[in-house]
């Protein structure tokens, strides 16, 4: 299966300060068995494993500090009020946003999306007017603005890619015109791993001073991500995604955007004064925040970042760089296997089809050796669309991934061969 020129796992050069097999030790899940064999997880595009700090912080916070926040004048409300504003600031660090104001939790990417579309595209894009998004978006990039567009008589235009998987930017200036009054657009695509060129598209967007929201789900674990440098004027992200618990993320607005705005939802702590005749909202962030929120996850996704600024995203970047070079290498090197975007900036992220065997056959017999993988559309359903395939099968690869667990998947695919004579 391996060529000459092919490197093994032991020959690849990682950054000496990086320890993988150190950093696999903080994440218990990764020690268990599957079907009797060492479990491989490569799904981590779905969702990332949790470090041991993450479980300890929501233990942490169950047994000894749970309660309502921004209420209570009591010690235990204190301290989670206390917690989870510490949380907040973490993630504007995280982001490097100016101010903790523009930090606004959600339940992840999905609902940051939806409320910036409920607000700021309820509010602002009217009858003719056009929204941008581009051709690998995620279907929650998608439907909120195809929904909105229904509502209001607006149109949606897409950025579309070539066969490699990368947007075309002259394309995407002739989509720009007067009547485009949004810009939404993935940073690291699910299916695809392509890295898009988010600064530029910013830049060309900002030029004609049309605001541009970022969908950073898959780029929040892989690269740096800096809010003011992009000049992003919103930026979602979820929590699961960089290690931390489920359910819980975050929108990043420009204060100036996010004042405009009207409320998302209605309710508890998003008010600062409420009558029968007439309410007034709370200051920013507390406007998008109503009701009881997710505090023990906000805790805990601050936790997950930590760890993962622990570790350095430069020390990220350069070895996930070099697990992505051996896996594509590995897997492009079987025969009869086709690779599903081939952008020249990728993250971790290889989508493949196997012949003729269906991406769920793949992904059946994977499991049997313990390989973790994600088959089907991946909410890309016109990304299939556009290279004409029902599905693929996916590996994803997070900072705890080794050379020898490729090896194990170029074994797995090796026996998927076998038994369907691919
Ligand atoms: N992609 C995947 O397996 P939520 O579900 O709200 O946390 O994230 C939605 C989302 C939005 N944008 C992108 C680019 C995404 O990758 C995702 C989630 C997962 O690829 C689950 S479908």
């Amino acid at each position: 299966m391996k060529t000459q020129s092919q490197s093994t796992a032991t020959e690849i050069e990682t950054a000496p300060s990086f320890d993988v097999q150190r950093i696999r030790e903080d994440f218990p899940i990764l020690k268990q068995k599957v079907h009797g064999k060492p479990l491989v997880y490569l799904d981590n595009a779905a969702t990332s494993q949790k470090p041991q700090a993450v479980i300890d912080t929501l233990t942490r916070y169950y047994l000894g500090q749970n309660a309502n926040i921004h209420r209570g004048v009591h010690y235990l409300s204190e301290i989670a009020t206390y917690e989870y504003e510490k949380a907040r600031g973490k993630v504007k660090l995280f982001l490097n946003a100016s101010d903790s104001r523009e930090i606004i939790f959600v339940r992840g990417t999905t609902e940051g999306i939806n409320l910036v579309k409920d607000t700021y595209g309820r509010k602002f894009i009217g009858k003719n007017d056009e929204i941008v998004i581009s051709a690998m978006e995620h279907h929650s990039n998608i439907v909120p603005w195809q929904i909105l567009c229904e509502e209001k008589g607006a149109k949606l235009r897409v950025i579309p890619m070539n066969d490699r998987g990368e947007l075309l930017l002259d394309e995407y200036e002739k989509l720009l015109n007067e009547h485009t009054k949004f810009v939404s657009v993935v940073y690291v695509s699910n299916s695809l791993g392509t890295i898009n060129p988010i600064k530029k598209i910013i830049q060309r967007a900002h030029e004609r001073g049309i605001p541009v929201l970022v969908d950073g789900a898959q780029a929040a674990s892989h690269l740096k991500v800096n809010v003011q440098d992009l000049d992003c004027d919103f930026f979602v992200f979820s929590g699961h995604k960089v290690f931390g618990p489920t359910g819980i993320g975050a929108l990043y607005g420009k204060t100036k955007y996010l004042e405009q705005m009207p409320p998302y939802q209605g309710g508890g702590d998003m008010i600062s004064s409420v009558t029968f005749e007439k309410t007034t909202y709370n200051v920013l962030p507390y406007k998008f925040e109503a009701g009881t929120p997710n505090i023990a996850d906000v805790i805990g996704m601050g936790t997950g970042i930590d760890y993962v600024t622990g570790v350095g995203f430069e020390a990220i970047t350069a070895y996930e760089k070099e697990l992505l070079k051996y896996a594509t290498e590995a897997i492009s090197n079987i025969e009869g296997v086709r690779i599903i975007g081939t952008a020249e900036e990728k993250a971790g992220v290889i989508s493949f089809v196997l012949g003729t065997v269906h991406a769920h056959d793949v992904g059946t017999i994977l499991d049997q050796e313990g390989i973790a993988v994600r088959t089907g559309h991946h909410c890309t359903q016109p990304v299939m669309q556009r290279f004409g395939i029902p599905a693929t099968a996916r590996a994803s690869f997070a900072f705890y991934n080794t050379m020898e667990e490729v090896d194990a998947l170029a074994r797995g695919l090796g026996k998927v061969k076998e038994i369907f004579g691919a």
